[in-house]
């Protein structure tokens, strides 16, 4: 049943046909383009990064296959480089971050029960950019133009001299454009939580993945400055011959590794900490409990937020830094665990303490946390400067870091992809085709990476395309790549889950879980408006309030104003109080126009071409100028009744 055939009591059928008229879009090829609808980007989003999966997952099944067998020659060292640079810049960058953040578009303004993010127009922005920037970075592939130093780009090696040719501006340029698209998101959710809160939505009733997505908003708006910085110098040095990282001009190397992994580390838990967020949100419906220890769940984010800033030389132990900054460093990285410890033992209480429901969502969260400890495990021995210095640049870090990413990130954004599927789609998965994917996934996870462990302890250096015949290496690098095929079918049978669930799958009811948070309160899926009234917000679990469903019938904040326009309430930052209603933006091509005009740019600034770049410049200040030009009528915001 869904709530466009019948009205909640308290909202006319009138005020529905208002909402649909000004909320929802003809479908047409130029609607298409100018959508400013949360949902529909966060669908994009999560389509277009899994794209960008797919194609690093492809580049990961030639280096596996390439390494299967010692001395093949299924790609050359140049390839090689290539290969793995983009595998690990576009899984980080094109894929994890944007992934997390299309689960972010979808779902919290429907979390928080607001109709759209803050700033709409600056949503599909972000995402038009995302797309061009990822498909500006892939396209040097085909060309064998691509990145080709790794994703951490260590200077002097991606310098002019060492590297001349397109690769690293491609990468310095790509990281750029793509930067801009990440800030934009960020400011949005931070400034969406803090004031689109449905009323009575007090800081302590916020959903955990909400507190999830902000803290990592608040990190990224912290940390990608660095990475900005660093790879605008990095462009200079390269191509105006400034000196930032040549010491024989006065620069200095480290300058880039500092900066780096100011940013770098911190992008470990900007990647992990949505994904976390995740598994919050997911465990209720399938414990039948809320999670354990809110409060205390809170407070590991925010402190994870800050510590996380705090111990990026963790990832220079083996530089020749000042021997008293390792051991701050080590002693920070290992204070870390704590607060990601808390929140491990907080979902175990909740599985203890709840009543299990073992469907594909609930088995992807007890992958994650088996695999994710295991990754923390052997995290926690880098700490020791000591064992860093042996382990440094072999194939054991390869194994730790896959272990902390794909346990800690894709396994929750699997069990999320299940869980949420109904309310993007309006369909439900087919459960045995989904458990045949999880133990795929799941072993294919661990034949592929565990093995990594050993013949890094052996020896194998990581990032070589080949290897002489080695005892111990030989091997287990086959049950490697025997493992990565069997991860890739796994996966395979996830994408024909969402392609079955899309053509036949069952239509989902508006809460097939009975999941806590007010994304269930809507239909699936959401209107265009998202809620036909605003609800009033009773609790931490709002969709299992009966006070919050009265609230809803005797249409609490029904206000004819909300159904008079495209608006949407504000609220109080703490307590979230009604303040005003705002009349939020139409669609609008203009997103698509500027992120345009900056492809025109930064592809202008690749090849060299300043003349047009230039004029470019211009492009982009005047859209700019355009955007924001006031047109809206000056009773935009508009009080309401509390
Ligand atoms: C889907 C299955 C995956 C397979 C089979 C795979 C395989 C590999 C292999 C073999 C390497 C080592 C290349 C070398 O050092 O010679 C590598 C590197 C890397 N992978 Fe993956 N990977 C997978 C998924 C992921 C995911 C999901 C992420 C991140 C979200 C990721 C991030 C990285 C990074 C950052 C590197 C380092 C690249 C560098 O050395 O600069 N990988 N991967
Ligand atoms: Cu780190």
């Amino acid at each position: 049943m869904s709530t466009t055939t019948t009205p909640p009591p308290g909202v006319s059928e009138q005020d529905l046909a208002r909402l649909a008229e000004h909320w929802g879009e003809r479908p047409s090829l130029r609607g298409w383009f100018s959508t400013v609808d949360h949902k529909k980007i966060g669908r994009r989003y999560l389509v277009t990064a899994g794209f960008f999966f797919v194609l690093a997952g492809l580049s990961a099944l030639v280096m596996r296959t390439q390494l299967a067998r010692p001395e093949a020659g299924v790609v050359s060292p140049q390839e090689y480089n290539q290969l793995f640079s983009m595998h690990g810049t576009a899984m980080i960058f094109l894929f994890a971050t944007p992934m997390l953040f299309g689960f972010g578009n979808f779902l919290v303004p429907l979390m928080i029960g607001a109709r759209d993010m803050a700033f709409p127009r600056l949503n599909a922005f972000g995402y038009w950019v995302f797309l061009f920037a990822g498909l500006f970075m892939w396209a040097s592939l085909p060309f064998g133009a691509a990145p080709n130093n790794g994703w951490f780009a260590y200077v002097p090696l991606s310098g002019e001299q060492h590297n001349p040719g397109l690769h690293m501006d491609v990468y310095a340029l790509g990281l750029l454009f793509l930067g801009i698209s990440t800030t934009a998101a960020s400011i949005n959710f931070i400034v969406t939580a803090l004031k689109l809160r449905a009323p009575g939505m007090s800081l302590n009733r916020v959903p955990l993945f909400v507190w999830a997505i902000v803290a990592t908003a608040f990190m990224v708006i912290f940390a990608l400055p660095a990475l900005n910085v660093d790879n605008a110098m990095l462009f200079l040095d390269r191509r105006f011959g400034t000196h930032f990282f040549d010491p024989s001009g006065g620069g200095n190397v480290l300058l880039w590794q500092h900066l780096f992994w100011i940013f770098g580390h911190p992008d470990v838990y900007i990647i992990v900490m949505p994904a976390l967020g995740i598994v919050s949100a997911v465990l209720p419906a399938f414990t039948r409990r809320g999670v354990v220890g809110y409060p205390l769940i809170v407070l590991s984010i925010v402190s994870i937020a800050i510590i996380s800033f705090g111990v990026w030389v963790h990832h220079m132990f083996a530089t020749g830094l000042p021997q008293l900054s390792y051991s701050f460093f080590s002693a920070a990285s290992t204070i870390i665990t704590i607060p990601s410890g808390i929140q491990i033992f907080a979902w175990l209480a909740t599985m203890l303490l709840g009543r299990l429901v073992l469907r594909v969502p609930l088995l992807y969260v007890i992958g994650f946390v088996v695999t994710f400890v295991l990754g923390g495990f052997t995290g926690a021995m880098f700490a020791l400067t000591a064992f860093d210095q042996q382990v440094t640049d072999s194939y054991f870090v390869v194994a730790h870091f896959h272990y902390v990413l794909i346990g800690g990130a894709v396994f929750p954004m699997l069990a999320g992809i299940y869980y949420w599927l109904p309310k993007i789609t309006g369909r439900m998965y087919h459960e045995r085709l989904g458990r045949w994917a999880f133990w795929l996934v799941f072993a294919g996870m661990h034949v592929t990476f565990f093995p990594m462990h050993l013949y890094g302890l052996f020896g194998m250096p990581r990032r070589v395309y080949t290897y002489r015949s080695e005892p111990g290496w030989d091997g287990w690098n086959l049950v490697s790549t025997v493992g990565s095929y069997l991860l890739a079918v796994g996966l395979l049978l996830v994408l024909v889950g969402v392609v079955h669930a899309l053509r036949r799958g069952r239509p989902a009811p508006p809460d097939p879980w009975e999941g806590d948070s007010l994304e269930w309160a809507t239909a699936s899926p959401p209107e265009p408006y998202n809620f036909p009234v605003l609800p009033r917000v009773h609790s931490l679990h709002p969709a299992w309030d009966e006070r919050t469903a009265e609230s809803v019938r005797a249409g609490a904040t029904a206000d004819r104003i909300l159904s008079d326009g495209r608006r949407t309430l504000v609220t109080s930052e703490l307590d979230a109080h009604p303040e005003r209603a705002v009349q939020m933006p139409e669609s609008t091509l203009m997103p698509l126009v500027l992120a345009g005009a900056l492809l025109v740019f930064f592809t202008s600034m690749l090849f060299a071409w300043y003349p047009v770049a230039a004029v470019a410049a211009l492009a982009v200040a005047a859209t700019i100028a355009v955007w924001l030009w006031p047109s809206r009528r000056p009773d935009e915001e508009l009080g309401v009744s509390g």
